[in-house]
C-alpha cells in the first residue's frame, strides 16, 4: 500500500500489520536503523571535509585496514539498536565475535538479533565514491530470556525477517525488504526525512550489464570465463556493458533498476570468493529474490546455504533471474565437461 510523498515513518506504521511477526518491534528496529543512517550519512558526506578519511591504524578480522569511517559506522549502527532495548545480539563485519545485548537480563524479551556491514566498500571512501551499509534481521531461535547464542547467528538465509541496504551516493536511499516486497526510500538531507521513490522495485528480468572485476579474470574458474566472454561476443543483444563500481551496494542497486548481474566467484586466490555469506549476500540475496531477482553461489540459492562460521565467505552471483541463469548454465557446463 503506497502513497505518493509517503514518509518511511508513515509506511513503516501502515504496513506494519502486513508484516507476518506483526511485532512493533521489527517496526522500532528499522526506525533506529533510519536514524543511523542519517548520521552515518552525516559523516559520509562531510568526511572529505574532516580528517575522518584515512585508515584507523587497526585491522578487522578480514585483515582489512579498518578505515575511520568504518569505525564510526560501526559504533553508531551498534549503538542505536543497543540503546533502544530492542535487538538481543549483534554481529558485524568489523566484529571478531557477535554481540549479546542484555544477554544476562532474564526479562530481556527482544527476539530480533541483527547482522552488518556498517560501510561496504570503505576502499572508496577517500575517492569519493559511493558506500554502504547492508542489514539482515533474524528472529532467535534459542528462548527469549536466555543469552544469544552463536547459532542465533547461524541461520540460513531463507530465516531472514527483513534485509535492506542504504546507499550513500549522489543522494542517500534506504532500500529494504521485510518478506512483502522491496520498497526505496530517499533521504531529503534539508529535513532528515526518507520518503518512499521507489515502490515496490523489481529486477527487469533481463538486463545488459556485467559487474566482475576483470582484473582477476585469470585467476577464475572456466565456466565464470566461459559467460565473460559470453557477455563480450557480437551476437543478439551483446556485447553487454560492464559496469564494476567496488561497492557491492552501488553495482547491486544500479542492476535493480536497469537489469544487470553482478558477480564474485570463488578463484584461485580465493578460494570460496570475497564476499561474507552472512552480511552481505544473504541480505541482498533476500533483497533480489523479493525483486523477482535471483542469487545462488553457481550451483545452490544463496538463502538456502546452511552457515558454518559467522565470517564465512561464498561465491556470489546475483540479479536478473535470466542473466543470473545463464551464468550457472556456463558455470555448471563447465563443472561437467572441463
Ligand atoms: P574487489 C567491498 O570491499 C566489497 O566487499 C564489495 O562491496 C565490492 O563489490 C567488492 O568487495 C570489491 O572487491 O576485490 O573487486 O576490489
Amino acid at each position: 500500500m503506497y502513497r505518493k510523498h509517503q514518509t518511511l515513518g508513515e509506511f513503516i506504521i501502515e504496513n506494519q500489520a502486513s508484516f507476518k511477526y506483526s511485532s512493533g518491534e521489527l517496526s522500532s528496529l528499522i526506525n533506529s536503523i533510519r536514524l543511523a543512517a542519517k548520521v552515518v550519512n552525516y559523516e559520509v558526506n562531510k568526511a572529505g571535509l574532516v580528517d575522518i578519511i584515512g585508515s584507523a591504524g587497526d585491522k578487522n578480522i578480514q585483515g582489512e585496514d579498518q578505515q575511520k569511517l568504518d569505525v564510526y559506522a560501526n559504533e553508531k549502527f551498534i549503538q542505536t539498536m543497543t540503546n533502544r532495548n530492542i535487538v538481543c545480539g549483534i554481529a558485524s563485519e568489523e566484529e571478531d565475535d557477535f554481540i549479546a545485548i542484555n544477554s544476562q537480563d532474564e526479562n530481556n524479551q527482544n527476539k530480533y538479533v541483527v547482522l552488518i556491514d556498517p560501510l561496504d566498500g570503505s576502499s572508496n571512501i577517500d575517492v569519493n565514491v559511493s558506500v554502504g551499509t547492508i542489514f539482515s534481521i533474524y528472529r532467535r531461535v534459542t528462548p527469549i530470556g536466555t543469552p544469544v547464542t552463536l547459532k542465533d547467528f547461524l541461520q540460513p538465509g531463507h530465516q531472514q525477517v527483513a534485509a535492506g541496504y542504504v546507499v550513500y551516493g549522489t543522494s542517500t536511499m534506504l532500500v529494504y525488504t521485510t518478506g512483502d516486497g522491496v520498497n526505496g526510500f530517499t533521504l531529503n538531507p534539508a529535513i532528515g526525512t526518507f520518503y518512499l521513490s521507489h515502490p515496490n522495485m523489481q529486477f527487469p528480468e533481463d538486463g545488459r550489464i556485467y559487474s566482475v572485476n576483470e582484473g582477476n579474470y585469470i585467476h577464475f574458474p572456466q565456466g565464470v570465463k566461459n559467460y565473460i566472454k559470453y557477455c563480450q561476443m557480437e551476437e543478439g543483444d551483446r556485447p553487454y556493458t560492464s559496469r564494476y563500481i567496488g561497492s557491492l551496494v552501488s553495482d547491486f542497486h544500479r542492476n535493480m533498476i536497469k537489469g544487470g548481474i553482478y558477480i564474485y566467484p570463488k578463484s584461485s586466490l580465493n578460494s570460496n570468493g570475497k564476499l561474507r555469506l552472512l552480511y552481505e549476500c544473504n541480505p541482498m540475496a533476500f533483497l533480489a529474490e523479493q525483486a523477482n531477482g535471483k542469487a545462488s553461489n553457481g550451483f545452490e540459492r544463496i538463502l538456502d546455504i546452511q552457515p558454518t562460521e559467522l565470517h564465512e565467505r561464498v561465491p556470489f552471483i546475483c540479479g536478473s533471474k535470466n542473466m543470473v541463469e545463464k551464468c550457472e548454465e556456463f558455470i555448471q557446463n563447465a563443472n561437467t565437461n572441463p
